[in-house]
């Protein structure tokens, strides 16, 4: 059937309709109605929502999820469609015939060798030679897989609906279908609760006694099944085939007056309740421990989970999952003048690719797009299960777009960018727990491959510690990903200041993949430098010696882990790696277009758009190169990204936001989220490669922090890539390194006022065209000026934990009173320079303030 479109427009959103139960309701059956509560206040703006059912999973489906547990609602009236994942449900690894781990199967003790020394004779090599010499075709990688369907169906289509809404509310994390038919409102509300580990639905109407529907579970037949209701619980479990991975899932059926029956085909029948509750929990066999990865039968955990929940009542369980959800999406709020109009965002999408549309309404799209990507990452990474994927949790197949694997080579590192800056640290521990349990395959690769310490894990890989290789040409050599990886664990370390989880879980990380590098660098014939040989930009080009990506990545480890020992003051290490260090390509060059060269010989096409910039790596998310300090190599960086254009896949323009936010250059950042948002982004929201890929929205969510706040130079940079677009505006709980949240507002481009809030002490620099002109810094406990040193737009103070210190831009000099021009007599380091800004200032101003009042005492 297809529901009456555009019937009717509310301001108020899907998920907000007036009968959504949020107080305590009676979970048992045949529990008298529950009172219609008062809706929760929502908020439009950061609502998806539709005026139809989807028809399409994968560009249309609204998805909810708590990390392990992923469901995409489509909405449908007579038939609702909720496709259910638990992200360990895969084929492949142990127990899947032939599975090897990548490893070679025979020795291949020349194999490395052979294709250095090519290089060192021809300067390069051909991908599909090398591919021949050291790789392998994959036998058991296996793929992620859908869990099942869960289908409410009912009898007979409604003859009327009207008020058709389908809906995600974002800020907190509950989707919801709402339509009126024969002048009764019907409800239903799903979340997927973190504190209860459990998928929740519930289903009202604003008339008793009209529920009805019977659910039922489908799922691919790669698998056995024993499926059976009993007292209203569908129980469906089983093994895939592929590889005994066990799994179950139950459904428990909670209705409100009216009945219910058991139906033999394990399906249960809900007919003239009030309400009813569903509440889905699921599991596998899969442990995250080499070699077996497997552990007892899901049976009892999962039993215990959907018990517990479903002796809650409706309403305990929705506050639980509220007040969890919020703690995290609520630190962050991002205001550039958006306003929100009435439209389905499938509308709103296509408006916004209308040049024509108002400013505040392409806004309004583009902070809820930010907001999204928080939410997916909440959504898709919680404690206790694997990381996000390539599709975060979500998928409908068995045989996803590259599996929806882990591919190393950009995709995982870039679903984990937001995490920090945007204040989700939490949400890093699956990606911690996920790199820690590779650790043990990649030991062995490393020692079998290269001979050499310390572990590895190549560009692709699987929950079964695929650490080995495979043999598509372009895309399966790839070494560096481990030292990649492990630059998420120092900057975790550098965001937090967590000294025990630098010294337990990222010095171990950091020292085991720098001996591997010291294990495997060569002395690079044509000067003596330490270089990676084979080295492959990703998916582009031949090998060769020391392309620039690799050293990148090399110069990257080697860097964090001496600061790491000093920190820890190991200092032999320290010494030791620093000596390498010196000896090391550091993969940057300018080359004959004065382009920065993506390989160590002067090879670059400037025709060429491929959607890897891997030599930029030097930029970001490295931090090898800053404009403040290397102005020519960022001037090649430029250059180089100008020629790549503003085109690429999904993942590749959003990478590109962070590239020109790094480059200082607002405006193309935004130019990118653009584009990303008119060719890249489907009717959901999701990021499509093509086909769908999350990555894409956790890049451009990073994206846009790096615009907002910068802090990678040991300097925290405010708003240091800001669009014209977004000329006045505010933003509350970005994080910065050093463990420092940080909120601004600013007007014209320029801040008004800074607030920086200090989880530790230490000595701050923070760099602000607010420092340009007349300013105070007070601490807000004690509202007394800050002792503070300026050189030129930075500033330099001493930080306490727990403070909170708030530079504010002073007050118009028309308006300027004594009590208000009175800036903080600070000492400073050196003379500020003269500010023309300030001259005209301190000449307006009827306070007598002396020209440079805050830099002079
Ligand atoms: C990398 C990219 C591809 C794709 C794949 C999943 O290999 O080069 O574009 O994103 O990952």
């Amino acid at each position: 059937m297809r529901v009456q479109r555009r019937a009717s427009r509310f301001l108020a959103v899907a998920v907000a309709a007036a009968t959504v139960l949020s107080m305590a309701t009676s979970a048992a059956q045949g529990a008298a109605p529950a009172p219609t509560p008062k809706p929760e206040p929502r908020d439009p703006a950061m609502t998806l929502w539709y005026d139809e059912p989807a028809t399409d999973w994968e560009s249309k489906s609204l998805p909810i999820g708590n990390g392990a547990l992923g469901m995409s609602v489509f909405g449908g009236v007579r038939n609702e469609q909720l496709q259910f994942n638990e992200k360990s449900l895969w084929t492949g690894g142990p127990g899947s015939p032939g599975y090897d781990f990548g490893n070679w199967r025979e020795q291949r003790p020349t194999a490395i060798a052979d294709v250095r020394n090519r290089i060192d004779a021809e300067g390069q090599a051909d991908p599909a030679y090398v591919a021949g010499v050291l790789g392998q075709g994959k036998t058991g990688f296996g793929a992620y897989q859908t869990f099942g369907d869960l289908h409410l169906a009912q009898p007979a289509n409604p003859p009327s609906v009207t008020g058709y809404r389908r809906g995600l509310d974002i800020a907190a994390a509950v989707a919801g279908v709402t339509y009126t038919s024969e002048g009764v409102t019907y409800t239903r509300e799903y979340f997927a609760s973190a504190a209860d580990d459990v998928i929740v639905a519930r289903l009202t109407a604003s008339r008793p006694g009209r529920i009805g529907f019977t659910a039922s579970i489908t799922a691919p037949d790669n698998r056995s099944r024993q499926l059976t209701a009993r007292d209203g619980r569908i129980t469906f479990a089983g093994n895939l085939d592929d590889n005994g991975m066990r799994f179950e899932s139950q459904v428990r059926v909670l209705n409100e007056g009216g009945s219910r029956t058991d139906d033999s085909d394990g399906s249960v029948t809900v007919t003239g309740a009030d309400a009813v509750t569903l509440v889905l929990a699921a599991g596998t066999d899969y442990s995250m421990s080499h070699p077996t990865y497997r552990t007892s039968d899901p049976h009892d955990a999962v039993t215990g989970r959907v018990d517990a929940a479903a002796a809650k009542p409706f309403g305990a369980l929705r506050s639980a999952h509220v007040a969890d959800y919020r703690r995290l999406f609520d630190r962050v709020t991002l205001d550039v003048g958006q306003r929100m109009p009435d439209l389905p965002t499938d509308e709103l999408l296509r408006a916004y690719r209308d040049p024509n549309t108002p400013a505040a309404t392409r806004k309004a799209l583009e902070v809820l797009y930010f907001q999204y990507g928080r939410y997916l990452l909440i959504s898709s990474s919680r404690a206790g299960s694997l990381p996000a994927n390539l599709q975060g949790v979500w998928n409908n197949s068995t045989s996803p777009p590259w599996s929806a694997d882990y591919h190393v080579n950009i995709n995982l590192q870039m679903n984990y960018w937001p995490a920090e800056t945007t204040n989700l640290s939490e949400t890093t521990g699956p990606f911690f727990d996920y790199v820690d349990s590779m650790v043990p395959a990649g030991e062995r690769t490393a020692g079998e491959m290269f001979g050499n310490r310390g572990w590895v894990v190549h560009n692709e890989t699987n929950p079964f510690g695929f650490t080995g290789v495979h043999d598509w040409p372009t895309a399966f050599w790839f070494p560096e990903s481990g030292a990649w990886l492990a630059q998420h664990y120092y900057e975790h370390y550098l965001f937090t200041r967590d000294l025990t989880f630098l010294r337990e879980r990222a010095y171990p990380m950091l020292k085991s993949l720098s001996r591997f590098w010291f294990d495997e660098l060569v002395a690079d014939p044509r000067d003596g430098k330490l270089v990676v040989s084979p080295s492959f930009s990703p998916e582009h080009g031949p090998f060769s010696a020391g392309a620039s990506m690799s050293q990148q990545i090399v110069w990257d480890l080697f860097t964090n882990t001496a600061e790491a020992a000093t920190t820890l003051g190991d200092n032999g290490f320290a010494n030791e790696v620093r000596g390498y260090l010196g000896r090391l390509d550091p993969g940057l060059r300018v080359g004959s277009w004065g382009q920065l060269q993506e390989w160590k010989s002067d090879w670059d096409d400037p025709g060429n758009d491929h959607r890897h910039v891997s030599h930029l790596f030097a930029l970001h998310p490295g931090r090898q190169i800053t404009p403040q300090d290397d102005p020519a190599l960022v001037e090649a960086a430029r250059t180089s990204l100008t020629a790549r254009g503003d085109g690429g896949t999904g993942w590749s323009k959003a990478w590109k936001i962070s590239f020109w936010a790094r480059l200082l250059d607002g405006d193309h950042s935004h130019t990118m989220l653009s584009e990303l948002l008119r060719t890249s982004t489907l009717d959901n929201l999701w990021d499509t490669h093509p086909p769908f890929q999350i990555d894409g929205n956790f890049g451009a969510t990073a994206g846009v922090a790096e615009m907002l706040l910068q802090s990678h130079r040991g300097v925290v940079d405010v708003l240091p890539a800001l669009p014209d677009f977004w000329a006045d505006g505010s933003v509350t709980g970005l994080k910065a390194r050093g463990d420092l949240t940080v909120d601004t507002d600013w007007t014209g481009g320029v801040p008004t006022r800074i607030a920086l809030r200090a989880g530790k002490s230490g000595t701050l620099r923070v760099s602000s065209a607010l420092f340009d002109g007349r300013y105070q810094l007070v601490d807000q406990r004690t509202r007394k000026p800050v002792r503070h040193q300026r050189t030129g737009t930075e500033i330099t103070f001493k930080a306490a934990p727990g403070r909170t210190y708030v530079a504010t831009s002073a007050l118009p000099a028309t308006v300027a009173a004594p009590e208000q021009t009175q800036n903080p007599r600070v000492p400073v380091s050196e003379p500020a320079s003269p500010r023309f800004g300030t001259d005209e200032l301190t000449v307006r101003s009827r306070g007598g303030i002396s020209r440079n009042a805050h830099s002079e005492s």
